[in-house]
């Protein structure tokens, strides 16, 4: 799956929307055993969850989106196929969290491109399912330490961290994607299948158990004037540093 929606893949409700009818698609088609997630937008993999969702709106969007994003990461978690992500560019905060829920994650060793769960520097906390996935991907230490730290890890930064698999250059990338996921197909399904719930399970239990009341947690903290004028803010920062 190519994400291409200009000019940075936000996670917007449309995009998510789409995204979730197009994995649901692949999961329920016995032909597909294996799916990779890749960007057609030039240096951006995707730029995270769109903050326009999330600023200036009201108490029912907020909540209808967060249901959107809860089923997104249900959707890729839980996934029976292999699920690599060939990272071709700067992947923060939600971008990151896709990556994350691969199986397997190959970055274009591009000192340029960034990757990591930078909620904390917009003044959002990443809820704890975030904090779940990224914890069973780098480790405790190092996810507390970026987490507070709200880091953005260069591609090499983010292979020593154990962030991404993978370096490769540019123009192998699509090659090396498709070379790890025949090495993952030629196991057999049943066995990858349970392992991988076996090894995912208690993560996806605890937000399916406590959906409703994360739903009500999002709602309550966005809303807050505080956090929305730290999003506004922080809109009003990407703006200035391309004048
Ligand atoms: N949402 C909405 N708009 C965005 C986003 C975004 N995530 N990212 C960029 N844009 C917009 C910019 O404002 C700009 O708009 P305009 O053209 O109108 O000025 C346009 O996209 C292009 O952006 P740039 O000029 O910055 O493009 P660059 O190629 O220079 O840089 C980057 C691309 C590196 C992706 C850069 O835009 C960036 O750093 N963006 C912000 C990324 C970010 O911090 N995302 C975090 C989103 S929050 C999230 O995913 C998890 C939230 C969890 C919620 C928990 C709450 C309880």
């Amino acid at each position: 799956m190519k994400f291409k929606s200009p000019p940075v893949n936000s996670l917007s409700l449309d995009f998510i929307t789409e995204f979730c009818i197009g994995l649901e698609k692949l999961e329920n088609n016995r032909e597909c055993r294996g799916v990779i997630f890749t960007s057609a937008v030039p240096n951006i993999f995707s730029s995270g969850l769109d903050i326009t969702e999330m600023c200036g709106k009201s108490m029912e969007h907020y909540a209808e989106f967060w249901r959107a994003v809860q089923e997104m990461w249900l959707r890729l978690y839980g996934s029976n196929m292999v699920t690599v992500a060939a990272v071709n560019g700067s992947s923060p905060a939600g971008g990151c969290l896709i990556a994350l829920t691969c199986d397997y994650r190959i970055m274009v060793e591009n000192p340029k491109f960034v990757i990591g769960l930078n909620e904390a520097q917009l003044g959002i906390v990443a809820p704890f399912w975030f904090k779940d996935t990224f914890v069973n991907t780098v480790g405790h230490r190092v996810a507390e330490r970026s987490l507070q730290l709200g880091s953005l890890h260069s591609a090499s930064e983010a292979h020593r961290l154990g962030l991404v698999d993978e370096l490769v250059p540019e123009v192998k990338l699509q090659e090396k994607a498709a070379a790890v996921m025949a090495q993952w197909l030629a196991l057999p399904d049943h066995a990858r299948q349970l392992t991988k719930s076996m090894m995912r399970k208690a993560v996806l239990d605890r937000l399916v158990a406590h959906r409703e009341e994360d739903v009500q947690n999002f709602v309550n903290f966005i809303s807050k004037e505080s956090i929305q004028k730290s999003l506004r803010m922080y809109m009003e920062m990407l703006k200035k540093k391309k004048r």
